[in-house]
């Protein structure tokens, strides 16, 4: 009984310094409607950024794409990739796409069974195909032509898992 008293006594300590530092705090600020004095809302917070996938070398094959995400990441919700490669255009060029593998293990494989195409040959002509990353998700990419030959032996792939800012 005693010690739950006390307990409780505590609690409501703690209680009103919660509350009398949140009303210091909206006091403080109240004339500006300003709320930075809150450690989490940083107006400052960086923007999303677009990234060209494999910068000037674009998208194609034996390039090395894990390479690239790792020395040009991390990317963040919100940041868009863009892939860059040539659709067909005569009988001597090697068209790309690009699809995404569902798990960890379909793109250790480049196993394109369940993958899903989020561009075809054509789409990464002009400014290229542009994806967002919208989802706190791990993400496999990988090219599917060949069934899967440019994505194993071209090096064609990469994974992301966007982080979020807390900036
Ligand atoms: C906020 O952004 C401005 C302009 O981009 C920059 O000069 C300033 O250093 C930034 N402040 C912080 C705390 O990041
Ligand atoms: C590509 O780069 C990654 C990361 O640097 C490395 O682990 C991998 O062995 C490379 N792949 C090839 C085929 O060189
Ligand atoms: C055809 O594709 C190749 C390689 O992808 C490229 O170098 C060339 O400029 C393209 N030609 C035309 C006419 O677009
Ligand atoms: C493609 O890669 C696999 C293993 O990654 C290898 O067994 C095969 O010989 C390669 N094929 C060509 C044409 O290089
Ligand atoms: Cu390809």
């Amino acid at each position: 009984m005693a010690s739950s008293l006390l307990f409780s006594g505590k609690l409501l300590v703690i209680l009103v310094v919660l509350v009398s530092t949140f009303a210091i705090g909206t006091m403080a600020n109240k004339e500006t409607t300003n709320w930075n004095w809150w450690p989490y809302r940083n107006h400052n917070a960086s923007q999303p950024k677009k990234v060209v996938v494999g910068g000037s070398e674009n998208w194609h094959f034996g390039f090395n794409y894990t390479d690239w995400a790792l020395k040009n990441g991390p990317f963040y919700l919100g940041d868009t990739l863009v892939f860059k490669y040539d659709p067909p255009n005569g009988t001597t060029t090697f068209p790309h796409s690009v699809y995404l593998l569902p798990h960890y293990w379909s793109f250790l494989k480049c196993d394109l069974k369940w993958a899903r195409k989020i561009a075809d040959v054509n789409q990464g002509g002009g400014e290229g195909f542009e994806f967002v990353l919208r989802w706190w998700q791990p993400y496999y990419f990988a090219c599917g032509e060949r069934n899967g030959f440019h994505c194993q032996n071209g090096t064609m792939k990469f994974p992301v898992m966007p982080l979020i800012h807390w900036d």
